[in-house]
């Protein structure tokens, strides 16, 4: 059976999730339906993570992956996951206030942890990454935590032999109020397509000024899902082109160069998708947003330059969620991640 042959018979799809709706149990809809993850934007009770906090809406949402076919739960070393044999989702945390090394070894030991369990799972593909670090911005021995963050997650890459550089997997890195160091993941059996950015260096060569060891992941990256389900996965992104921040202290003017940059992203990975069509592809104005902003008092402010710029009646501005974090350079105000699941069938857009 070929690759594709075998996601295809366990496709995944993904919701987002609404306390006040019908779909905050989408896995008992039907029976034959695994629920491999459900992650809500709320502190968790009884679950020592890292979250950014939930600004907007104000009825809880969350989001899941599902697939067909049984899921069962695990928990090894610092991970939990969850798997079907096809899809794994999953956290990895460590507290890295007590891990010997700190946050660098923590981020070197849960990326360890985390591919040493992709190699034996049949999921070696990470399609994204979502990394939640608390006090990113804060020095720790005359270097910024996220730097110290990104020395161990690029030896992490190294030491497993998995690109450090292009083809790293889609990714975010957000600033918490505390928690331990928490990663999230999807991971399959096919490999993603990444995609950079052309009005930006590749973070995984950024300049030396921005840290030791550059940060390891691509732009974006387009993925098979099976049962002509295709996703994109747009990385965090922000009000950066080349390698330099700009619009500084300007939280609207930053907002519309996020959106500039993500637009350009979807221009570059329109070769790259299976869609029959624009109308029908990856399109800015249906993108599942998060939007993350450092300070809550800038809420409204981003929230008209974004809803201006995809459309203030378009299902991207309805269902986009606003999460309260510090962004993971100290002079960025707004980071914007996206993504999209689309139908590349005859049947088109689901
Ligand atoms: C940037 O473009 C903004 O370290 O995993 C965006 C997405 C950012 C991912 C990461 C960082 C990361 O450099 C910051």
């Amino acid at each position: 059976m070929s690759e594709s042959a075998v996601s295809a018979a366990h496709p995944l799809s993904f919701r987002r999730l609404r306390a006040d709706g019908d779909t905050a149990q989408p896995g008992r809809a039907n029976a034959t339906n695994g629920l491999l993850s459900q992650r809500w934007h709320l502190p968790q009770e009884g679950v020592d993570q890292a979250a950014p906090a939930l600004l907007l809406p104000a009825r809880p949402v969350g989001e899941a992956w599902w697939v067909t076919g049984e899921v069962r739960h695990f928990q090894r070393g610092c991970l939990s996951y969850s798997t079907n044999g096809q899809w794994l989702y999953g956290t990895a945390c460590i507290d890295d206030r007590r891990e010997p090394g700190g946050l660098q070894a923590a981020a070197l030991r849960a990326y360890a942890e985390l591919f040493e369990l992709l190699e034996n799972s049949g999921c070696p593909h990470l399609l994204r990454l979502w990394n939640y670090v608390a006090g990113i911005n804060q020095p720790c021995d005359g270097l910024e935590r996220y730097r110290h963050f990104n020395v161990g997650r690029q030896q992490a890459f190294l030491a497993a032999r998995r690109p450090a550089f292009a083809g790293a997997p889609a990714a975010c890195a957000l600033g918490t109020e505390g928690g331990p160091l928490t990663v999230h993941f999807l991971a399959g059996q096919v490999p993603p397509q990444a995609i950079e950015n052309p009005r930006q260096v590749s973070a995984y060569h950024y300049p030396k000024e921005y840290g030791p060891r550059s940060p390891t992941f691509s732009r974006a990256a387009v993925a098979p899902l099976g049962g002509d389900r295709e996703a994109l996965f747009i990385s965090g992104t922000a009000s950066i082109v080349g390698h330099a921040t700009l619009h500084l202290g300007d939280v609207r003017r930053q907002t519309i160069e996020t959106l500039d940059n993500i637009e350009a992203v979807l221009q570059a990975a329109a070769p790259h998708t299976r869609a029959v069509d624009a109308a029908s592809g990856h399109r800015l104005d249906r993108l599942d947003y998060t939007v993350y902003v450092r300070d809550r008092a800038d809420l409204e402010a981003v929230r008209t330059a974004f809803e201006q710029r995809v459309g203030p009646a378009s299902p991207a501005a309805r269902d986009a969620v606003y999460l309260r974090a510090d962004i993971c350079r100290a002079d960025l105000l707004v980071e914007i991640e996206a993504q999209s699941v689309i139908d590349t069938g005859a049947g088109g857009r689901r």
